[in-house]
């Protein structure tokens, strides 16, 4: 088994129901184990500003799937609540972004991971330094030495 990290988005209906849902589908992949789930957070859009807040949340799991079963995983949970891709940025019912496998680092056109911009963005890096603060990113440090760097972003932990 590999740990991984999972970042889970929601601004369409009712997105909290639905990132808590989407925990619980996550449990339901095959070979795979939900180990932690951290708390949901209201974050203001990042890229594209003219859109409702997101739900925020990102699980910790171990999984023997590869990490490209994973991610089709992952597309199909996105599907099955209805996700409909149409600006790369925009409102989604659900967002299911594979962030870390193991200490993995891939380039492909369907995978980059670590996932490029993780570090950034308070949406991500707050809600996985409260499951996972001194969790190494590879070539980056730990995760909570990254914190300061997004503090001037809104998010409101729920
Ligand atoms: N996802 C994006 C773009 N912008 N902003 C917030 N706050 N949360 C997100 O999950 C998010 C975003 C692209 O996936
Ligand atoms: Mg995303
Ligand atoms: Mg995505």
């Amino acid at each position: 088994m590999t740990p991984a990290y999972v970042a889970l988005g929601a601004n369409l209906g009712d997105a909290q129901a639905t990132v808590r849902a989407a925990f619980d589908a996550l449990e339901t992949l095959s070979e795979t184990r939900v180990l932690r789930r951290s708390s949901l957070y209201r974050t203001a859009p990042v890229g594209l500003a003219d859109q409702p807040d997101f739900i925020n949340a990102v699980a910790a799991i171990e999984t023997a799937l590869a990490p490209d079963a994973l991610l089709s995983a992952l597309l199909a949970i996105e599907n099955r609540f209805g996700r409909v891709r149409r600006d790369r940025n925009g409102p989604r019912t659900l967002d299911l972004d594979l962030l870390l496998y193991g200490e993995q680092c891939i380039d492909s056109p369907q995978l980059t991971l670590p996932h490029p911009r993780l570090h950034l963005r308070a949406f991500v890096l707050c809600p996985l330094a409260e499951i996972a603060p001194d969790l190494p990113l590879p070539g980056r440090g730990s995760v909570a030495a990254w914190l300061p760097a997004v503090a001037n972003q809104g998010i409101v932990r729920l």
